[in-house]
């Protein structure tokens, strides 16, 4: 059998006394934190865009990364090694979940029967590898993104052949979804924006991204998948404007729609940072919606304006996205999908280990804060007090729904002494750092 990776054996965890780049010093599956194991907690996930298909291109330079299937010509010869590839990286990681978008499996026919055919032949050998090594699928989707046909998007192009097109497609998808026992179905909008206003019938575009989503939500019931579906917001790149700009947005469209019961959301940090919020602003508002589904694990940089997919090693984000994630109650079936890749320059097979273990790492760690913050009730306890003038008086009043302008004007017009109390927020960052970094 071929290896791919010689230069590893296994990525283990060896603890934070260890100086080995290829061991894990806080990601330790087992472990138990809280009512879980890490690995039940974390749910990692490779990206197969990313980490097989992704070649180091950019919009100035072409690719740049050497990989072991590079001796390989045949395109189909190459989507076979990267499928081995795959999994062999996962095992030596331990990763137990992958996601993939359709075409980054096999290169694209010149018919779309073609495509499928070529998609289908990687799917078996994918098959047969996930049940050899117990790894899942956590999410697929259709690429519908790529191609110069969606140049004016997918389900919100003004060319009906294209809708048409999409929606095979994501049919295909769907039922290969189903066929690896995937756990959820994601949608990125891809090109689903406009460029400009002048030439966009906004109404229709998100009528008929409506119309899309619940053909997508028949069919799939249809054919008995009975995974989770997600809407992953961002709010811009490749286009101007994306219609799934934050999650605030895409609550609003989903129950504009009749959409809400069926879609949760995919949440990628380094979209949240394009949206002008913090990850933690994205992840709570989904939270408190109830519509936390799962999460695109990875960064953005301070310095640059756009996706930049990198690796997350934030403690700061991760320990605060571990924090709402805990209060969610976990993930599942979603999960932590490293959708990042490793910088251009970073261009041997071994940068995906080291990558993948600064991220697993940066989880692990962030879990273990967030879990004795959590524990500690040290904020929670401070923002109950914070708001305690809800619990008594003219607040409980307010929150039971038993006052209006009226009465409250009445008591405003008695109450002449208003007393408020500091928010004491570098008091509660201190409080972090502690749990941060002890
Ligand atoms: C693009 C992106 C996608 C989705 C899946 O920014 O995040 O890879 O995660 O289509
Ligand atoms: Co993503």
């Amino acid at each position: 059998m071929t290896v791919y990776f010689p230069e590893v054996t296994q990525v283990s965890f060896e603890g934070t006394d260890s100086t080995n780049p290829l061991a894990f010093r806080h990601y330790n599956p087992k472990e138990v934190v809280g009512d879980k194991t890490m690995e039940e907690h974390l749910r990692f996930s490779m990206a197969y865009w990313h980490t097989l298909t992704g070649a180091g291109d950019d919009m100035f330079g072409s690719g740049s990364v050497v990989r072991p299937w590079d001796n390989l010509t045949d395109p189909m010869d190459i989507a076979k090694a990267r499928a081995y590839a795959s999994f062999e990286f996962m095992q030596k990681m331990q990763i137990p979940f992958f996601c993939f978008h359709d075409i980054d499996l096999a290169p694209e026919g010149d018919t779309l029967r073609e495509t499928f055919a070529n998609i289908d032949t990687i799917v078996d050998i994918i098959k047969e590898l996930m049940a050899e090594t117990g790894i899942k699928l956590l999410w697929g989707t259709s690429n519908l993104f790529g191609h110069p046909r969606f140049m004016h998007g997918a389900a919100t192009s003004p060319n009906a052949d294209v809708f048409a097109y999409a929606a095979a497609r994501v049919k295909r998808a769907l039922e290969i979804t189903k066929e690896l026992g995937g756990e959820n179905y994601v949608f990125w909008g891809g090109r689903e924006g406009y460029e400009t206003l002048l030439n966009t019938d906004m109404g229709l575009e998100l009528d008929n991204l409506a119309r899309f989503l619940h053909m997508a939500v028949d069919y799939a019931r249809e054919i008995g998948f009975t995974g989770q579906f997600l809407i992953e917001p961002k709010p811009k790149e490749p286009t101007k404007h994306q219609y799934d700009f934050d999650v605030a947005s895409v609550l609003g469209f989903l129950h504009s729609y009749g959409l809400e019961k069926d879609f949760k959301i995919n949440i990628e940090a380094n979209h949240a940072t394009l949206a002008g919020h913090t990850f933690q602003h994205e992840l709570r508002v989904a939270r408190i919606n109830g519509i936390l589904g799962s999460v695109d694990a990875n960064q953005g940089d301070e310095l640059l304006g756009w996706d930049t997919d990198q690796f997350p090693t934030n403690l700061y984000a991760t320990t605060l996205a571990m924090y709402e994630i805990l209060q969610n109650g976990g993930l599942a079936p979603g999960g932590l999908n490293f959708d990042a890749k490793v910088r251009r320059g970073s261009f041997e097979p071994i940068d995906l280990f080291y990558a993948h273990i600064a991220g697993m790492d940066a989880f692990a760690h962030g879990l273990k804060a967030a879990h004795k913050l959590l524990e500690s009730g040290e904020l929670e306890e401070f923002i109950a007090e914070r708001y305690s003038s809800y619990s008594s008086g003219i607040g409980e009043k307010i929150v039971k729904g038993e006052v209006g302008f009226k009465e409250l004007a009445d008591y405003a017009l008695e109450n002449n002494q208003i007393v408020n109390t500091s928010g004491r927020q570098e008091l509660l960052e201190n409080i972090l750092n502690r749990y941060i970094f002890g």
